[in-house]
Formats: C-alpha cells, structure tokens, sequence
C-alpha cells in the first residue's frame, strides 16, 4: 500500500463489522472487501453470524430452523449469545491478536436491531449477555448497507429462487420496515464506529463507498510524509 498506513500502527489487525438488513448486499460485499485488502498485502480472516467457528455453526442451524422462536426471545437471544462466545473465543479474537483484518457478515448490532429493537428483550438483558461474550472488544469500524426493504427483499427472493424462506425472511414487511429503522438509529447513535453505505446501486459502486469508508475511517494518507 504506497499511499496510505493504518491508523494506530502495526500490532493487533483491525475488525470490520457489516451490519443491515435482508438482502443488503453484506455478503457480497464483505468478501469484495476481503479481495481489496488482500490485494493490498493485508491478511484478511472472513467470517460471518451466527457462525463462524465449529460450535457457533451449530447453533446457527438451531435459529436459522427457527427452533429458537419456540423458546421465546430471551431464549432465543441466548443461543445468539452461545454462538458469539464460542466465535469470538476460538476466531476473532486469535486472528487479531495475529495481525489479521477479522471481516464479519454481522456483529452484536444485529442483535440489537433483532432482539432487541424487534424482539423486545430489555436493554440490560443485552447488556449482561454483550459484557460476557464480547467483553471489552468493539468493532473498529461497522459498516451499515442500507436499501429500501423492498429492494432488499426482492434481492433476496431472487438469490433464494424456490427455496422456503428461513426464520427471519418470513417476518412481514413492518418487521423489516423496523429492523432499517434500528440500524438508523444504531449508526445514529454511535457515529465514531458506525457508517451507514446507501447500497442501493450496484455492487461495483457500492464496493467504491465501502473502501471510501474504510481508508478514512482506519488509514491515514502518509503521502506527504513519503
Ligand atoms: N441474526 C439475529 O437475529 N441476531 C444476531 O445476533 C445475528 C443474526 C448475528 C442470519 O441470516 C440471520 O440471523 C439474519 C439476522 C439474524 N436474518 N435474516 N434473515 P443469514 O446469515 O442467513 O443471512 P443475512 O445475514 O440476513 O444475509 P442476507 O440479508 O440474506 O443477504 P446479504 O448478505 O445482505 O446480501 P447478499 O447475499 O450479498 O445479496 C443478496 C442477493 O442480492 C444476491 O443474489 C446478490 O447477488 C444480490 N446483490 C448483492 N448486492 C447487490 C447489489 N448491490 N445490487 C443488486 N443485487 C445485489
């Protein structure tokens, strides 16, 4: 990289978080961000929630069957918990103690806009569970696309073809219409972490925003220096 060093020098990588709701275009996205970084000699450690490691992928088949909307949504906010410690433990936190860029398809602002904001589960409640799977470690940067719900819904019927809806795909349109206005607010209130990417276009110019947000945010120009 010529022009550009990471803020806050070498040691630890840096964790990039992408948030929003159905169909944004996160996964797309992520991995075409992972290609840029690593074209630009960084190691990249791609993963994504609920999931991520062995044991948190088990529980991902749990709540993604919808086993977990039986239980209620405190319940159902634990096995997101389970499946977040489990990750954070045995992945995240290895690769960046390692040097690498962690990029992960969704973070504990998920389940705020979800359980929290949708599924009513007190803020405490949240809190408690965040203080002991994630402890004190914060995305440097959240990455929020944002599309109209019904372009991302049409996006994700598209890429689903014939296939059943899972859990959250079968929620109405007001669930969807409420979970953007969460992440809204989420970029909102944190703005020193938080970019929300209108990801409407295209995912070439959409990909344009994401790495804008990502120089500024976590590299500074050091061409004058050079
Ligand atoms: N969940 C929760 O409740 N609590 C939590 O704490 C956590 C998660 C961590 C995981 O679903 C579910 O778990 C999720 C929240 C809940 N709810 N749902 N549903 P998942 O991992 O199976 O899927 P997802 O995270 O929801 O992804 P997604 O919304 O289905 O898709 P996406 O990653 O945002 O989009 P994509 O796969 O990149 O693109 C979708 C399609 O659109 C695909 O065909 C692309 O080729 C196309 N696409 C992508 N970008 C574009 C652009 N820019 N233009 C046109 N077409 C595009």
């Amino acid at each position: 990289m010529a022009d550009v060093a990471l803020k806050r020098g070498p040691g630890r990588g840096r964790f990039v978080t992408f948030e929003g709701g159905e169909g944004a275009g996160k996964s797309t996205q992520i991995k075409m961000l992972a290609a840029r970084l690593e074209s630009e000699g960084m190691r990249v450690v791609l993963t994504r929630e609920p999931g991520g490691s062995p044991g948190a992928e088990i529980m991902r088949h749990l709540v993604l069957s919808g086993m977990g909307k039986l239980l209620g949504a405190e319940a159902e906010t634990l096995l997101f918990a389970a499946a977040r410690d489990d990750h954070v433990r045995n992945v995240i936190l290895p690769a960046l103690s390692q040097g690498s860029w962690v990029l992960c398809d969704r973070f504990f602002d998920s389940t705020r806009a979800y359980q929290g904001s949708l599924g009513k589960v007190a803020p405490d409640v949240l809190n408690a569970m965040q203080r002991v799977t994630i402890g004190d470690l914060k995305p440097d940067l959240t990455l929020i696309l944002d599309v109209p719900v019904e372009v991302g819904l049409k996006r994700a019927a598209a890429r689903r073809g014939a296939g059943a809806p899972d859990r959250f795909e079968a929620e109405d349109i007001k669930f969807h219409k409420g979970l953007r206005d969460a992440f809204h607010k989420i970029a909102d209130d944190d703005p020193k972490r938080c970019v929300l990417i209108d990801a409407t276009a295209g995912p070439d110019p959409v990909s344009l925003l994401v790495w804008d947000a990502v120089r500024e945010r976590l590299f500074t120009a050091v061409a004058a220096a050079s």
